[in-house]
Formats: C-alpha cells, structure tokens, sequence
C-alpha cells in the first residue's frame, strides 16, 4: 500500500482511541488529517461529543470545520488525550517532530495532555534520529544565533516556504532545521539548544509519549505501549 494509506489505516485506528466526553489535543500534518476526518464522521454520525484543543491554526480550521467543537489550551481544566504525527520514531520512542512547523503548540498541548499517543506510516520509524531537527526561533537576533548554530557544527538551514521566504510559525516565529548525521545523546542535544538565547522549543520529544500507532506496508496496524 502506498504511504498515504497507511496514514489512513493508522490515523482512523488512533481515532478509535477518542472516547465520548474527552478534551482531545489535535495534533498537525497529513496523517493527523484522517485523524480529525475519522473524528469528524463521529462527531456527525454518533453525535460523539469532544472537546478539541488545536496545535496549529490549521488544525483548528480544518476540525472545526468537520464540526468538532474547538476550544483554547487554557480554556479547560486538562487534556485528556493528544493524538499526533512525528517525523521520526526511535527504539526509545524518542521522535522528532516539527516538519509542519508546528512543533511549539505541540510541545505545549502534549505536556499538558494526561496520555499522548503518535500516529505514523511504518517509513517514520528508525533505529536512531536522523531527521533534520527543527528549533522554533525568536526573530529578533535570528541571525546571530544562526551563526552560533554553525559554529557549534549544527549544519543550520532556514526553513523557508516555496517562495524562498523565512516560514512564521503561529507565534510569528522563525524556524531553523538542523542536521546530524548521527545524535547519540538526544537528551543532552535538547538541553544545549533550549539553553541557548533565542531558541524557544526544538523538536525532540522525548519521554512524551505513550502509546505509538504504525500503519505497516504489510496494511497491518501495531500499537506499541
Ligand atoms: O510537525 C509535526 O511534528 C507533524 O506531526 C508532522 O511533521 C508529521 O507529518 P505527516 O503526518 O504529514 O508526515
């Protein structure tokens, strides 16, 4: 099957995980897109009642427009359950995420969300991260710490949208991918870089998540806990 089905196979089997009465985070990007049509169908067919968080304006606009009600990260008590994408997936359940630009509301919605649960195609998962690693950065001295990212051999490019302009994220950020060829402590990786003045969040997750839904070539899902 190509990817995109198995986006769908593993995006409608992580909507079954959404039960009535939930504040449920949405999370971004194309797989979490069958997520929130799955919900959607629910929504209008079984009248199932949720309250959706979004971790982008796109994701708010989409859900809202398949009628899941949407409402604010401090507009409720809690998150119940956040269901996202990731760009890469380790052996430690450790990813990489932030391809869509939405990487700090995601951030935000799964720490304050009580289980988080990952939806990906099988091509996602790696023995190690080697996903180019997004850091959502202030754009004030952007340039300078551009720099300093160079010089610490993070091999920094800018993210830039199809007209060749710098990518504002929904807090009006700019967002600076980095590159390894290998990541052997993502841990440590994680604490330089929010140490660094200037950067907000970057893409690692790490100890985040809990339960990761894959959909397999072989048109099999796997649900590791
Ligand atoms: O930005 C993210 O972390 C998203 O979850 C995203 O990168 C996953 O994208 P996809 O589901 O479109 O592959």
């Amino acid at each position: 099957a190509d990817q995109t089905a198995l986006k769908k196979l593993a995006g409608y089997r992580a909507a079954e995980f959404v039960e009535d009465g939930m504040v449920v985070g949405i999370g971004s990007g194309s797989t979490i897109a069958f997520v929130v049509e799955a919900l959607g169908k629910r929504v209008a067919e079984e009248g199932l009642q949720i309250k959706g968080i979004p971790t982008s304006d796109k994701t708010r606009r989409t859900a809202a427009k398949l009628g899941i009600p949407m409402h604010n990260v401090d507009d409720v008590d809690h998150i119940d359950l956040t269901i996202d994408g990731a760009d890469q997936i380790d052996e430690n359940f450790a990813a990489i995420k932030g391809g869509g630009a939405a990487l700090l509301w995601e951030k935000i919605v799964a720490v304050n969300s009580r289980r988080n649960i990952w939806v990906v195609d099988d091509t996602k998962l790696a023995p190690q991260l080697t996903h180019y690693l997004p850091v959502e950065v202030i754009p004030y001295g952007a340039d300078q710490l551009f720099k300093r990212l160079k010089y610490a051999g993070y091999q920094p490019t800018w993210r830039l949208d199809q007209n060749g302009n710098p990518v504002r994220t929904d807090s009006a950020n700019y967002l600076i991918d980095l590159h390894f060829t290998k990541m052997p402590d993502p841990f440590k990786l994680g604490r330089e870089l929010t140490s660094m003045v200037g950067v907000v969040e970057h893409g690692l997750f790490l100890n985040i998540v809990d339960q990761v839904v894959v959909g397999r070539a072989d048109e099999t899902i796997a649900v590791f806990d």
